[in-house]
């Protein structure tokens, strides 16, 4: 990667992704993307930003000729639950922004990055330790634009010789920016509430295992995945990744030991429980580890203490 483009900075990933690449590629030649031009934000203001909607393929386009980009990132998307309430939208930007990337990289000559998800598996998938090849039968369209995004990339990389890599991220965790949507973002809101009011009232029931990762874990992926040697991909489109997998009771054990008062109730989302209960409990994810060196650093424990600690200093709670 010596000149990149990132879809969708602005989102949970885009926010800490375009520093991180900034300080580790020089921030000339980091392009952050996206279809607003929010004030105060370090996305916009430290370094290049231009507008792109990803459904307009000309915007695409005109930006990485502009700035001669070799390398797209493109994380522009809606996520699981947005994606249930409008699964139409959903399609249109997750396939329609995906298939413009692609088009725009094959004419172009760049190399792609984009995420699939956990949510790329479905109830007939095996449920613990689901295997890199597998069934993947999803049913929420969030899931179906995740398998069909998977498919176009490999065709990409086949067909046209497109660069295309990815990972199936789990449920990601930070302090930086909230989550965009998803049915995993209940294990952020919950170090919020548990430092702001002591309590939390759970979405997701008691019992529900998913894959999670912290962010700087999830940051690490994209650059140890796009530096990789290619001859030794065996997959591309995409490595399951995983770094733990909990259950909502299990983060509230944790957070309890830092704060002893903190309590934890259920009201559970009917919808985001039934996507949850179609989603694997874990992941295998030993062909990142051979295929590329993947190795997580953050558990449960080490990214609770780290997560109040952060949010302790930007929310200013003592
Ligand atoms: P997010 O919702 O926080 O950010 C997505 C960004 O895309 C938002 O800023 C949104 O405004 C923007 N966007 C939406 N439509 C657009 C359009 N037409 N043109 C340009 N921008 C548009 O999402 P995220 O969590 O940063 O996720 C990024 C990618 O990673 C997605 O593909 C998502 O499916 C995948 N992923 C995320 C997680 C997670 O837990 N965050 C887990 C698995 C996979
Ligand atoms: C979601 O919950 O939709 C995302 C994901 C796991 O893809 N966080």
């Amino acid at each position: 990667m010596k000149k990149i483009l990132i879809t969708g900075a602005l989102g949970q990933i885009g926010s800490e992704l375009t520093v991180h690449l900034r300080k580790l590629y020089g921030v000339e030649n980091v392009v952050a993307t996206g279809r607003r031009i929010p004030k105060g934000s370090s996305v916009v203001e430290d370094g290049i930003y231009e507008l792109v909607d990803v459904e307009q393929a000309n915007e695409i386009a005109s930006a990485v000729k502009k700035h001669k980009i070799d390398t797209i990132i493109h994380l522009a998307a809606m996520l699981s639950a947005t994606g249930e309430k409008d699964p139409v939208k959903a399609w249109n930007v997750n396939m329609g922004g995906l298939f413009n990337v692609l088009e725009v990289a094959r004419e172009m000559k760049c190399a792609v990055f984009t995420p699939s998800s956990i949510a790329a598996f479905g109830p007939n998938s095996q449920k613990v330790k689901t295997p890199q090849d597998d069934i993947q039968r999803p049913t929420t369209m969030y899931g179906v634009t995740k398998v069909s995004g998977e498919l176009l990339c490999d065709y990409y990389h086949k067909r046209f010789g497109v660069d295309t890599r990815g990972v199936r991220y789990p449920g990601l965790i930070s302090y930086e920016t909230l989550p965009g949507g998803g049915t995993t973002d209940y294990a952020v809101h919950i170090y919020y509430e548990a430092l702001k009011n002591k309590k939390y009232n759970s979405f997701i029931a008691e019992g529900t295992y998913m894959d999670m990762m912290y962010m700087p874990d999830a940051l690490e992926a994209v650059v140890k995945l796009m530096e990789a040697d290619p001859s030794k991909l065996k997959h591309r489109n995409a490595f399951n990744i995983t770094a733990m997998s909990f259950a909502p009771e299990h983060i509230a054990a944790e957070i309890k030991k830092h704060i002893p008062e903190f309590e934890m109730s259920y009201d559970v989302d009917p919808v985001r429980q039934a996507i949850a209960e179609s989603w694997p409990d874990s992941l295998d994810d030993s062909a990142a580890r051979e295929e590329w060196g993947w190795d997580p650093k953050y558990d449960l424990a080490s990214m609770t203490a780290d997560m109040l600690a952060k949010l302790r200093e930007k929310l200013n709670i003592k």
